[in-house]
């Protein structure tokens, strides 16, 4: 059956609230997506029926929650058609999957001198710690450039690839202004320099399939909470290759394999990078979420996903004084804008006035901000369940804003 996003809609126990008295308008799924039922049923079923330690018990119960884990970690390699599931590393989020990586493989490969290349579009979590491991190691942060429609200037990019530069970390799609790199070209340019490259993810996986191996990236994150999973889980591929040369990340129980007090020997990938008991029902709660975009099909979800942002783009051209920020040829789910001599958050608090949630601010992308020349931006995101009445709402939302100031 084709998709429906009003039939899909349903199966999200939240539509069902109302928000200030109206019917809820959530356009803010790229701060946090909603959950379906079917993710907070199976995490429930699984605490009713199945909940115990893994990978440590001899017991049933244990067999069973091990199961429950384990299997996230086949469907996490599907999703993302990774070769292999022990090249799937369960993290917090998409944050913490890139500190592992800065943490391991970019202290291994990255000295004095040497360079990280970045987007000027990254989320905070794609720069700070790219920042912080250059400032410990005596090397550069470099900064790929864009264009006044928050396209990345391609060109540029290749030209700052240089025999110093050692990792090339890139978002898929950019929160603030919802561009989609080309990031299969931006991986071959990189590689054809020598240079490995890490891709956030985060924004990307709740709008459209990601094949690991057709980008051919050497290491990719995302967060479950964006793809209508649980909060506090992520996943971080990497190339096996990769993951069996780096160093562990955090130690403790589960990453070794010997232990004694004249030292330590590590587990095998990805169990080395998984130290403590990790949120087991949050894990098995990201498998019921990939089953279920899975089972919607992300290119019927991207294709509905992709109606609506090129309806929403114009409908948002007719209200008077918006600004549009992030207007690349290539973009997913995000409306970012301004509005003449309203601040975003006034445009957010009259907003949420009639059950509409949007987020207002700096969006962790500050950088962004500043390449506009604006201190913050009301920000409308998209997912499978919003509608066009949800960018009608919006729309005259934004009237009523505008009339509150006119007055
Ligand atoms: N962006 C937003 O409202 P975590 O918090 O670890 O799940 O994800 C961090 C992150 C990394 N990269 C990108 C491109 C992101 O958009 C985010 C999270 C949210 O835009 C919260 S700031």
């Amino acid at each position: 059956m084709a998709f429906n996003a009003e039939i899909a809609r349903k199966d999200f126990p939240i539509f069902e609230e109302k928000m200030r008295g109206k019917p809820l308008v959530f356009l803010d799924s790229a701060a946090s997506a909603q959950k379906p039922r079917a993710v907070i049923d199976a995490m429930a079923r699984f605490y009713s029926t199945s909940y115990a330690n893994i990978h440590r018990g001899v017991y049933e119960l244990s067999e069973r929650a091990t199961g429950a884990f384990e299997g996230t970690r086949e469907k996490a390699r599907a999703f993302l058609n990774a070769p292999e599931a022990r090249e799937i590393v369960f993290v917090r989020g998409t944050t913490e999957a890139i500190n592992l990586v800065a943490a391991t493989f970019g202290r291994t490969h990255i000295g004095a001198d040497d360079e990280v290349l970045i987007t000027h579009m990254e989320h905070h979590s794609n720069i700070v710690p790219w920042q912080l491991l250059c400032e410990e190691k005596g090397a550069r942060l470099r900064v790929a450039p864009i264009d006044d429609r928050g396209a990345l200037d391609v060109e540029a990019f290749g030209k700052l690839l240089t025999p110093r530069t050692k990792l090339a970390a890139i978002s898929h799609v950019s929160n603030a202004l919802g561009t989609v790199n080309p990031v299969s070209e931006l991986v071959e340019l990189a590689h054809a320099a020598g240079v490995p490259v890490l891709i956030d993810g985060a924004q990307a996986v709740p709008h459209q399939a990601v094949d690991v191996q057709a980008l051919g990236c050497d290491f990719y994150a995302f967060s479950s909470h964006k793809v209508f999973g649980p909060s506090g889980v992520g996943v971080l591929w990497g190339k096996a290759e990769h993951l069996e040369a780096m160093p562990p990340y955090q130690s403790g129980g589960e990453m070794i394999l010997t232990v004694s007090f004249e030292g330590s020997t590590w587990n095998e990938i990805p169990h080395k990078f998984e130290a403590g008991t990790p949120d087991i029902g949050g894990v098995v709660g990201l498998g019921a979420a990939l089953d279920y975009v899975t089972g919607l099909g992300l290119d019927a979800i991207s294709a509905h996903e992709s109606e609506l942002l090129a309806y929403a783009s114009q409908a948002l051209e007719t209200v008077r004084g918006l600004r549009l920020i992030g207007t690349a040829p290539h973009k997913a789910s995000v409306l970012s804008f301004v509005l003449d001599g309203i601040h975003p958050h006034d445009i957010g608090t009259i907003l949420d006035q009639e059950g509409i949630a949007v987020r207002t601010g700096h969006h962790c992308a500050q950088p962004v901000m500043q390449r506009f020349d604006v201190p913050a931006t009301a920000r409308a995101s998209l997912a499978l369940y919003n509608t066009r009445a949800d960018v009608d709402a919006l729309v005259a939302g934004l009237e009523r804003v505008r009339g509150v100031f006119a007055r």
